[in-house]
């Protein structure tokens, strides 16, 4: 069982008020909040340990190399990958998905092959294809979802065949919520040789993710969307691939031998790891898996699950409320229109109850047109809410909807 004040009181930021009401944080999906150890590691890495990794002999460059590289063993645990050379440090999952695409996909697609992506990716799981399909001449195809938001598995097993070289699918839906079956989906991938991977920024930090369970080729999340600091993120990749490809961005630290002529490389994973990393954040990285690990899975799901259960049926419940994504697997997303009313302008009334929502496309635009929508007021909750924190949300949207009608 999770103790919910205490829990709470580990995040400072849920202290602050706004326009003198108390925050109402409901866009984790966004960014999450960071509890008071991860904000701990990061003050003191800049207050009393400043130094780079992998390069200084002296006590602190040791101590931060040291502190950096366990955060790449806590990483490979969390997510169970066979080993740490399998974990590379990005800036989070948009560089991990272009390293990917730049790194795999251009060197080892041909021209007339296709790349696999659903109608629900956000855009950075569907720019950085189409940027490496158009450089070799493959073709980007997306998986049909249905009305609900769910993936049309017939679809996809149609789509499926010998051009597909790659698949690229959100764990979970940053817009809708639904979680999809990617452990199915890879299977039926590699049916054919695909390589797939999985973006898992909105997993992370809601379900346990295990990288061989899944069988996936490669995986990516960014620390921000769970506990840690901002720009840092984990691209992991199978070891077989991550030796084959080449690097992505030259610089510092990713080097063996270096002549004007030519140069050989460093092992994985710093291989993929070019210039100073962003070291006070990778540290806050590790204390955040730290927190996260603190809970129970079983507990923090069953308990994100009351929340949002608790939250479909009170949205529900309001007059001209319609959920966008009631996909049969759902996870801590409430996405929603109001009739005759704009996202936007529901949001500029619940911003000034102290309700943190985000509204617009959720940078998914394909998505929004497969609904049927320009825009969505989205909130997105973290295992820090509370079903007050809904009741305050329902109270601040049946405001705005009085006001606005
Ligand atoms: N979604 C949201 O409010 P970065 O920005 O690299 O940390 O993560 C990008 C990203 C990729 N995939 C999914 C499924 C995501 O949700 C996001 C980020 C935020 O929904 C910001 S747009």
């Amino acid at each position: 069982m999770i103790n919910h004040n205490e829990l709470r009181n580990q995040f400072p930021v849920l202290k602050t008020k706004v326009y003198d009401k108390t925050l109402v944080y409901l866009d984790s999906a966004a960014t999450t909040l960071k509890p008071q150890n991860v904000i701990d590691s990061v003050n003191k890495y800049y207050a009393q340990t400043t130094a780079n990794v992998h390069r200084g002999l002296h006590f602190l460059s040791e101590l931060n190399t040291d502190l950096y590289e366990g955060t790449r063993d806590q990483v490979q645990k969390l997510i169970n990958a066979k080993t740490r050379q399998e974990v590379i440090f990005t800036k989070g999952t948009t560089e991990s998905i272009n390293l990917v695409a730049a790194s795999y996909v251009r060197n080892f697609l041909n021209n007339g092959d296709e790349i696999l992506i659903t109608q629900m990716e956000h855009h950075s799981n569907i720019v950085p294809w189409q940027l490496a399909a158009e450089a070799i001449g493959a073709k980007v195809r997306a998986i049909p979802i249905d009305d609900n938001g769910d993936v049309i598995m017939e679809e996809y097993k149609k789509l499926l065949g010998p051009k597909t070289k790659f698949v690229s699918v959100a764990y979970i839906s940053n817009a809708l919520g639904t979680v999809n079956p990617v452990k199915e989906m890879i299977k039926l991938a590699h049916h054919v040789g695909a390589k797939f991977m999985v973006d898992a920024a909105q997993a992370i930090a809601h379900r346990p993710v295990d990288v061989q369970d899944l069988d996936c080729d490669f995986l990516a999340f960014s620390s921000h969307k769970m506990f840690g600091p901002t720009a840092a993120g984990i691209l992991y990749g199978k070891e077989a691939l991550l030796e084959q490809m080449p690097p992505y961005q030259g610089g510092g630290d990713m080097i063996d031998v270096v002549t004007i002529e030519k140069t050989t490389y460093n092992a994985l994973p710093f291989k993929f790891e070019a210039g100073t990393p962003a070291i006070a954040s990778v540290i806050g990285l590790g204390e955040a898996i730290k927190f996260l690990t603190s809970l129970k899975f079983a507990d923090l799901m069953e308990y994100e699950k009351s929340i949002l259960t608790y939250g479909t049926a009170k949205l529900q419940d309001i007059p001209g409320v319609r959920l966008i994504g009631t996909a049969v697997e759902k996870s801590c997303i409430l996405s929603f229109v109001v009739k005759g009313l704009h996202p936007h302008d529901i949001a500029s009334i619940t911003d000034k109850e102290g309700v943190a929502l985000r509204t617009g496309h959720h940078c998914t635009q394909p998505l929004m047109k497969r609904m049927n929508v320009t825009a969505t007021v989205r909130a997105s909750l973290g295992i820090y809410n509370t079903k007050q924190d809904i009741d305050l949300l329902i109270q601040a949207i049946t405001k705005a909807i009085k006001i606005l009608s």
